[in-house]
């Protein structure tokens, strides 16, 4: 990332990084992600407010656990040296899920922030997608508002906390296409969404959020597996416990 990407990942907030993989890698990792989709079998990931018109969109969640290949990719040097050069030299996994945005009939995201399903502190929340194969805008790929993460946190609505359609339609949102093996990396308070894919093509992509790990969950609503590993770095000092010492009363 050269001080003029940083920069423009300042005021836009996001930054793509155009062919961070090559093509033959990202067929792949896309590879990957097919087969653990066909292994674990049919799910829909379609938000509350988007479903009603026969969409669907595969996922799977904290797909590390599941193939060792996310686990390597995540911890790829190119990608560490844009968390790094994004975050600072600590790096540390909120959680990640893959996508699967059938031909025809794929799902759209609502335009949203991240912020709601994770707030923390100091806003050092950043996602990182993964193109595995080309999302060009009919493909329904990810739309943004560029400088809307200096807005700070927005009142949300609905159950999946969407933004207000009125003030950020999906519409009149930035597209930004992508090529296989493009990373797009972003603040969590950008507003950002994605249409329908309505190419005769699967979009396929893998979404890392990550933090810093001296920042502050404000609350413990969205916790998983691995989260905490981390990618680059250190975590703050903390007395050592081992992992069932940690488990809540309620929880045993
Ligand atoms: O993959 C996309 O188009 C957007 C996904 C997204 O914003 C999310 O899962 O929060």
């Amino acid at each position: 990332m050269t001080p003029q990407d940083r920069a423009f990942y300042d005021s836009n907030g996001y930054y793509l990084a155009k062919g961070l993989f090559s093509p033959e890698e990202a067929a792949i990792y896309r590879a990957e992600v097919h087969a653990l989709s066909a292994r674990q079998g049919e799910t829909d990931a379609t938000w509350e407010s988007q479903k009603g018109s026969g969409t669907k969109i595969e996922h799977s969640h904290d797909v590390h656990f599941s193939s060792a290949a996310f686990t390597r990719l995540m911890l790829d040097p190119r990608f560490i040296a844009v968390c790094t050069a994004i975050i600072g030299p600590n790096v540390q996994l909120h959680h990640n899920k893959i996508f699967i945005k059938p031909p025809e009939k794929g799902s759209p995201f609502p335009m949203h922030q991240d912020y709601p399903y994770f707030p923390h502190r100091d806003h050092s929340m950043i996602a990182a997608i993964f193109h595995f194969d080309d999302a060009p805008v009919e493909k329904g790929c990810l739309c943004v508002y560029p400088g809307g993460h200096k807005l700070g946190p927005l009142d949300a609505v609905g159950s999946d906390h969407h933004l207000p359609e009125d003030r950020f339609p999906i519409a009149g949102a930035t597209p930004i296409p992508a090529k296989a093996g493009d990373v797009v990396f972003f603040q969590y308070l950008l507003p950002h969404g994605s249409g329908q894919n309505v190419s005769d093509e699967p979009r396929t992509t893998l979404l890392v959020q990550l933090r810093d790990p001296a920042d502050v969950p404000l609350n413990n609503r969205h916790t998983s597996r691995g989260q905490g590993m981390m990618l680059a770095g250190v975590a703050p000092a903390a007395k050592f416990e081992f992992a069932w010492q940690q488990v809540e009363v309620s929880d045993v």
